[in-house]
């Protein structure tokens, strides 16, 4: 039995621990969600046109450090209903790693199989170092190239066995209306899917966490725009990791 789509942040919990991944209902306002895809597909649009644009694998493009191209994803990694799901898995202090957009194009090609966590050589720890979460900006289907992921490859402890053969390991998608976000434990091995369809953009934004101990994907501290962080909440400097954890991240010794 599949991961529900659900409002109850106890049966979303549930779900995580239980079968790698949940699946929550669109938790923000319909205008708001409406804002945030406008401003998704105007940077979208304009890095294609001006050639920054990241196209790969066909027709997808990423879009990258996305805290520094609108107010709409600042307020997004801060989501209250998803920063409970992840202080569940990852624990006390976690950290934002990265915001990006992925977009499987008509035509793209589907990702390669992986868990987040292959940075981590085997054997894992038996919990999550990072957790990620997929808000869906469009409905996502088998056809356009919503997720696919292996269910209960999280209790596996390991990345995919590319030589045995693995990599091609039968996977299902995750399917689910625009508005609705996927938050899945970095161990669960999961790709983009091939989007099959002759004219449909599959928009999907990755709010991407780790452990306080975790080295981020993203270096905020080189690359953030000091606008974001001179108007950033103290939750937000504490997600970026201006804040230490226990005895990491001193200054001058311990505040
Ligand atoms: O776009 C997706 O569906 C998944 C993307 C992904 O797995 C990744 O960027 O690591």
């Amino acid at each position: 039995m599949p991961a529900e789509l659900t409002d109850d942040p106890e049966k979303a919990a549930h779900d995580l621990t239980e079968h790698g991944y949940c699946l929550l209902e669109c938790p923000l306002e319909e205008s708001r969600f409406r804002a945030l895809r406008d401003r998704l597909e105007q940077v979208r649009s304009q890095e294609r046109e001006d050639g920054t644009g990241y196209i790969y694998d066909g027709d997808n493009q990423r879009v990258f450090s996305l805290l520094n191209k609108g107010i709409e994803f600042e307020e997004l990694v801060q989501e209250p209903t998803v920063l409970r799901l992840m202080e569940e898995v990852l624990g006390y202090n976690f950290l934002l790693s990265s915001t990006h957009a992925n977009i499987a194009g008509p035509g793209g090609a589907s990702m390669y199989l992986h868990a987040d966590q292959t940075f981590c050589r085997a054997p894992w720890p038996p919990y999550a170092l990072v957790a990620n979460s997929m808000w869906m900006l469009d409905d996502f289907t088998p056809d356009n190239g919503a997720t696919r992921i292996v269910p209960g490859s999280h209790r596996w402890g390991r990345q995919p066995d590319y030589l045995g053969g693995e990599g091609n390991h039968p996977t299902v998608p995750v399917c689910a209306p625009a508005g609705s976000v996927m938050v899945f434990d970095g161990r669960l091995w999961h790709q983009t899917g091939e989007n099959t369809t002759e004219g449909q953009y599959r928009r999907g934004i990755l709010n991407y966490y780790c452990r306080g101990y975790v080295r981020q994907q993203q270096n905020f501290f080189v690359g953030l725009d000091p606008a974001v962080l001179d108007r950033a909440t103290p939750r937000m400097r504490r997600l970026l990791g201006w804040e230490n954890y226990l005895s990491l991240g001193m200054l001058d010794g311990l505040p």
